[in-house]
């Protein structure tokens, strides 16, 4: 298994829509175990395959040490409303408020082909919608006011200097984050 590196904002990949998968490859579940392993790195609860520069539609989750693997996913069910600050391993060091729907119903494929059916609430419910909008080339920043979500890739501005080629190299074992306290960065 290998850890990637995790493209950063303004990699046009984060903007694309990604390509539903009709083939179950042994090259596929090499790329989910790679996520996985990812993931763990960065320590996040979810990853999809534009984050990695893949065009799959494919994503994987472990929210509470329960893993997703889900691909061709789609919300089939949403209810109610809930406010969540949200980071993304494409974003690092920066967070903001974002309004989601408080529980969903996502049917997908599993990396066997399987069907799947995942119900989600509180951070589950958050990041499946997370996730399923990274597959739509859509970043938790496009759910903020324009006036936050200019301040914040104003600060992303400074922030990208340590990410050259706006590639994001995770060492296993390393603290996330900068100096700057998580309340400061808040939008
Ligand atoms: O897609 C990503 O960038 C991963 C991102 C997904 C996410 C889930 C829920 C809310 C916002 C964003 C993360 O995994 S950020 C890490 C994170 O939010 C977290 C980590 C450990 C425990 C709880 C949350
Ligand atoms: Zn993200």
């Amino acid at each position: 298994m290998s850890i990637l590196p995790i493209r950063v904002l303004g990699d046009p990949v984060l903007r694309e829509e990604t390509k539903p998968v009709d083939t179950f490859t042994p090259e596929l579940q090499q790329l989910i175990d790679d996520m996985f392993e990812t993931m763990h790195a960065a320590h996040g609860v979810g990853l999809a395959a534009p984050q990695v520069g893949r065009s799959e539609r494919l994503t994987v989750l472990d929210v509470h040490g329960e893993r997703h693997v889900l691909i061709n996913p789609e919300i089939v069910e949403r209810e109610g409303t809930i406010k969540w600050e949200e980071g993304c391993l494409s974003i690092p060091d920066l967070y903001g408020d974002v309004s989601r729907s408080a529980r969903v119903v996502v049917e997908a494929v599993d990396a066997g082909g399987k069907a799947v059916r995942v119900e989600g609430t509180e951070l589950l419910g958050v990041c499946l919608q997370h996730e399923i909008d990274h597959l739509h080339g859509k970043l938790f920043i496009d759910h903020l006011s324009f006036l936050k979500r200019q301040k914040l890739l104003a600060e992303w501005d400074e922030k990208k200097q340590k990410y050259p080629g706006l590639i994001r190299i995770v060492v296993p074992g390393e603290e996330d984050g900068d100096d700057d306290s998580r309340e400061d960065e808040k939008l």
